[in-house]
């Protein structure tokens, strides 16, 4: 693939979380639309209500196969508002959604919906996970097919609420010299519905060995976590939030910790950018959303793929956002 292309251009599609089922490429994203909400840090104009699932054969020659809509806020039970970015696993033939989403008090909480098929329908479970919270669940099966999530985000994704997974009397963001806020992992039980085991940070730590602290924005975790696998190193991958890139950071194992290495994408037109990286027919692929397609309208993003390179030490050769 020698350019960026966009991926759904008759609609506003968002925070793509794309993986290889039985053969073919499925994209989960987040489906944005213009619900007339004003623009805030809380991000309450990322007024979502539902999600579509994309399919294809071929990424690079064949248009993505829209299979509708697979799960909406008024089919949850709990559902207060805000469908967020989603992520979908597969374990002994059926699949497991999970999803974002402010319950009736106005708290994000992560919800699982279960399908027979990679495209859905997704029909949710009654109450979201206990002991979720945060935004942004990216779910990584590991090669002994464990399935472990990494959740939380910043800001209006409401990780400065937590500490030890215990909600705050008041929010604290840490700032400077102090450790930043990591993003959260968690081994899931063998039926995919609940945690196994309480969540633990992410701990990202520079080139020199030192943890990472809240002052250094060009490389902190914000929102977004991804993971994948390479050549037997394990990727974690984020969004720096308000510097707008994505980074990422290598370990030896899911929980990491993982060191510091670059930047994969430099800053997009719009505030948010948001990513996942696949492996396809023997290529690999960076998927992301921007905001050209609607004018820079930030909460109004396209879906866009482009291939991913590593050097020779496995080092992912950063893309031009603009490009
Ligand atoms: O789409 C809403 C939020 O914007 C996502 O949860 C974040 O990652 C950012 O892309």
């Amino acid at each position: 693939m020698k350019q960026p292309k966009y991926l759904v251009e008759n609609d506003f599609m968002a925070d793509p979380a794309v993986h290889v089922f039985d053969g073919k490429l499925y994209i989960y994203p987040s489906h944005d639309r213009e619900s007339g909400i004003p623009e805030n840090d809380n991000g309450d104009h990322f007024d979502m209500n539902d999600y579509h699932v994309f399919s294809t054969s071929d990424i690079e020659t064949e248009p993505v196969t829209d299979h509708g809509v697979v799960l909406k806020v008024s089919d949850i039970l709990w559902a207060g508002r805000q469908l967020w970015d989603c992520d979908v696993a597969c374990r002994n033939g059926k699949y497991y959604m999970y999803f974002p989403l402010k319950d009736q008090n106005d708290i994000f909480r992560l919800g699982v919906a279960i399908a027979d098929k990679p495209e859905g329908p997704f029909v949710p479970q009654p109450d979201p996970i206990r002991g979720s919270y945060s935004i942004d669940p990216a779910v990584f099966e590991d090669t002994d097919g464990t399935h472990y999530m990494y959740f939380g985000g910043l800001w209006g994704g409401q990780l400065q609420r937590y500490k030890d997974n215990k909600a705050l009397e008041s929010a604290y963001l840490p700032e400077g010299d102090e450790l930043a806020l990591p993003s959260r992992i968690v081994r899931l039980t063998e039926d995919m519905l609940g945690f196994a085991e309480e969540p633990r940070p992410v701990v990202i730590l520079n080139q020199d060995g030192t943890p990472m602290k809240a002052g250094q924005t060009e490389s902190r975790f914000f929102e977004a976590s991804w993971m994948h696998r390479y050549n037997g190193k394990y990727y974690f991958s984020y969004s720096t939030g308000d510097t707008h890139l994505l980074c990422y950071a290598i370990g030896d194992n899911p929980y990491g910790p993982f060191t510091y290495q670059g930047v994969i994408l430099t800053p997009v037109v719009g505030w948010t950018t948001h990513h996942a990286i696949a492996e396809f027919k023997g290529k690999w692929y960076l998927f992301h959303h921007d905001s050209v397609p609607s004018g820079g309208r930030t909460w109004l993003r396209s879906l866009k793929v482009r291939e991913l390179e590593y050097d020779a030490d496995g080092k992912i050769i950063t893309l031009d956002g603009l490009a």
